[in-house]
């Protein structure tokens, strides 16, 4: 299948590239850099050193005999997304081209206001393209479990029934987002599932849960291959972090009471994920969702996970959570559908940390501990929304 991967030389879209490239798809390796641009804003880097795009690129055909084909620019660049869309004509796309993190969009207003408008026009941008170009194209789209947030109801995959005065109907599962980056996602679905409806698009919404991990069969192969690994407060995803925090000698960063809950996914499971849905496309006219995690945990058992893997002696620290949300709450979800369609899940045992803590060891003398706090502050935000002219009066 020929099959675009849009930010594809981020964390996860660079390692799913080389994974349908390898189980023989033809694939298109579309990105405009900006993650990178974040690390120069917030002066923090990937602990594992990455390779530019073209780089990696040639490195790929040299190890693998395989071509991918490369595309820069930006979503938010309606010419560019229909010119990509017509040069490389895609069976399917498979869009992880947005800014994921949900302290960054919660930095202030103006980072909130980047967040939606990067990812909600860059989604609709796509949308319209689809419409135009070739309806037929699979959008298989990264959605977030966070969508739904924490309900006090088990959580459905995308949809649930509801009798209300005598009447039922299915229905999307109400969203209860977290940050201005999880609401995008919810803007997004939105956006997508309306597409379908009015012009008969088919899109698959993966609602994904925490990935961890760094490794892939394909990114080992050289270390130009490397993906991405985020550590930082902005960016450092928290399983990961904690493995990066144990071998710099840093308390656990554990916010609050530690009892948040999340679906949690191994990295390798979200490209096997991906192909599933990419192979199994949706029906012309449909907006299905799958719950995309394979295990979850609360905060505080992935730190004592930690502990218990870690070489040497590791404390954790209970911090002033940074974030407005429930530290301890029920949580039930279910994920039974791509397991249906064959998913073998990669389950996170005690040699699934050690591996991730062996990568975060090779690379120490990388660690910077001054990046690790967390910087955005969800309470505090709103109250940094204003606008300072270049004359130095300050407008609202
Ligand atoms: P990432 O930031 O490492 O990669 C995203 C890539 O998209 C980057 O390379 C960036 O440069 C590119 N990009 C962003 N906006 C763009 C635009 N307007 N035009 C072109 N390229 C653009 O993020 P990731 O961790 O690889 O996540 C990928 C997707 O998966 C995101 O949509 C994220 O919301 C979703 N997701 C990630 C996780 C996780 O734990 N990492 C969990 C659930 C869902
Ligand atoms: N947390 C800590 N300590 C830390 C970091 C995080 O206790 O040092 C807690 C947070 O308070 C939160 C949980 O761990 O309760 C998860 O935080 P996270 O930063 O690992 O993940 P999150 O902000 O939810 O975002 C990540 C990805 C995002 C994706 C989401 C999936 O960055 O792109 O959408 O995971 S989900 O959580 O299912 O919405």
């Amino acid at each position: 299948m020929r099959v675009l991967v849009l930010g594809a030389d981020g964390y996860l879209g660079w390692p799913t590239a080389l994974y349908l490239s390898h189980r023989g798809h033809d694939v298109g390796a579309l990105d405009n850099f900006v993650r990178r641009q974040y690390d120069y804003e917030l002066g923090t880097s990937s602990l594992v050193p990455i390779a530019h795009l073209q780089r990696r690129v040639k490195t790929w055909e040299e190890m693998s005999g395989l071509r991918v084909e490369p595309f820069i620019g930006d979503l938010n660049d309606a010419g560019f997304v229909y010119d990509t869309l017509r040069e490389f004509k895609p069976d399917a796309i498979v869009h992880f081209a947005e800014q994921r993190s949900a302290p960054y969009s919660m930095i202030d207003r103006s980072h909130a206001v980047y967040t939606q408008v990067n990812n909600v026009v860059g989604n609709l941008n796509l949308l319209f393209a689809i419409a135009e170009i070739d309806p037929s194209i699979h959008l298989v789209k990264l959605g977030t479990m966070g969508e739904y947030g924490t309900p006090n109801i088990d959580i459905e995959e995308g949809f649930i029934e509801i009798t209300h005065r005598g009447r039922t109907d299915v229905l999307p599962f109400p969203k209860q987002p977290g940050s201005y980056y999880h609401l995008s996602k919810v803007h997004d679905s939105h956006n997508i599932m309306f597409a379908c409806r009015i012009w008969g698009l088919r899109s698959t919404d993966l609602n994904q849960g925490i990935v961890y991990g760094q490794e892939t069969d394909e990114t080992v192969l050289h270390p130009d291959l490397a993906t991405r690994f985020d550590y930082d407060g902005v960016f450092g995803t928290v399983l990961n972090r904690f493995c990066v925090q144990a071998v710099a000698g840093h308390p656990l960063t554990v916010y609050g009471a530690g009892g948040q809950t999340r679906g949690m996914l191994n990295i390798r499971d979200t490209l096997a994920c991906v192909e599933l849905a990419v192979n199994n496309p949706a029906e012309e006219g449909e907006y299905r969702v799958f719950n995309q995690f394979t295990e979850s945990f609360s905060i505080q058992e992935l730190a004592d996970k930690v502990v218990d893997a870690a070489s040497g002696p590791v404390t954790i620290s209970n911090l002033d959570n940074p974030r407005v949300e429930k530290e301890q709450h029920y949580y039930r979800a279910a994920h039974t559908k791509l397991l249906d369609l064959g998913l073998v899940p990669h389950l996170l045992d005690r040699s699934t940390v050690s591996s991730i803590l062996a990568v975060a060891e090779r690379h120490r003398d990388r660690i910077d501990v001054n990046a690790i706090a967390p910087s955005a502050n969800w309470r505090t935000a709103g109250q940094k929304g204003r606008v300072r002219s270049e004359a130095g009066s300050s407008t609202s």
